[in-house]
């Protein structure tokens, strides 16, 4: 049985990382999420549509500097990230262009990035302009969305296009002869019942 994908959420501390997985995986949201301080991962099936699903592992990691060295471990075999930054904090937005930088020196080659503008239901305290994000983003040939783990917006069409655009690049190396360890596109209908129990693993 080949294993789920593994993608990677990174981002500074206290961006939203953890909430915007525990809501896409779980659908909870807690206003005093404590500060991970170890990385943690969940499972959750995602519909490509067309029959078509694929399981992410997606690992939550600790972003408060501290743990940066440690963080390294948890990308280095990742098929895709989701960079979150917080739009009333516009450092934070900073940071994504360092860990671009840090992915594409020692990450998997040809990862697949999405940016998250966390925190977007905050938007009479919005730090960032929405034009440079989206120009940088386009730049980086990432996509940009704006997200809140509070209301949900954002979340789903996310992870989404993250699960879409890491199977097209698997089933091209596919069809190249090229299997990657940990491929899993399925079909829905042979899949649904152990996902539903499965959903989320830890
Ligand atoms: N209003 C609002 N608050 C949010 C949102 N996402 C997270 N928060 C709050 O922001 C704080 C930090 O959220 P976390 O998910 O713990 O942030 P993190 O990126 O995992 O932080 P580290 O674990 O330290 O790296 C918590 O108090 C959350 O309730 C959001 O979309 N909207
Ligand atoms: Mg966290």
């Amino acid at each position: 049985m080949s294993a789920p994908i593994k993608i990677v959420m990174l981002g500074e501390g206290r961006v939203g990382k953890t909430c915007l997985t525990l809501k896409y995986c779980k659908d909870q949201f807690d206003e005093n999420q404590q500060s991970s301080i170890d990385a943690t991962f969940f499972e959750k099936s995602v519909d490509l549509g067309g029959g078509k699903n694929i399981t992410l592992a997606i690992w939550d990691t600790a972003g408060q500097e501290i743990f940066h060295a440690l963080t390294t471990v948890y990308y280095r075999d990742a098929y895709g990230a989701v960079l979150v930054y917080d739009v009333t904090y516009k450092e934070s937005f900073l940071k994504v262009e360092k860990w671009v930088e840090e992915l594409r020196s020692f990450g998997t080659k040809d990862i697949s990035i999405v940016v998250a503008g966390n925190k977007s239901d905050m938007k009479n305290q919005m730090q960032i302009d929405k034009n440079e994000v989206e120009e940088y983003c386009k730049k980086i040939g990432a996509k940009h969305f704006f997200t809140s783990a509070k209301s949900g917006v954002g979340i789903q069409e996310m992870f989404k296009t993250l699960g879409e655009s890491i199977s097209i690049k698997v089933q091209a190396q596919e069809s190249k002869g090229k299997k990657k360890k940990g491929l899993q596109i399925k079909d829905v209908k042979e899949t649904k019942k152990k996902d539903q129990k499965n959903e989320v693993c830890c």
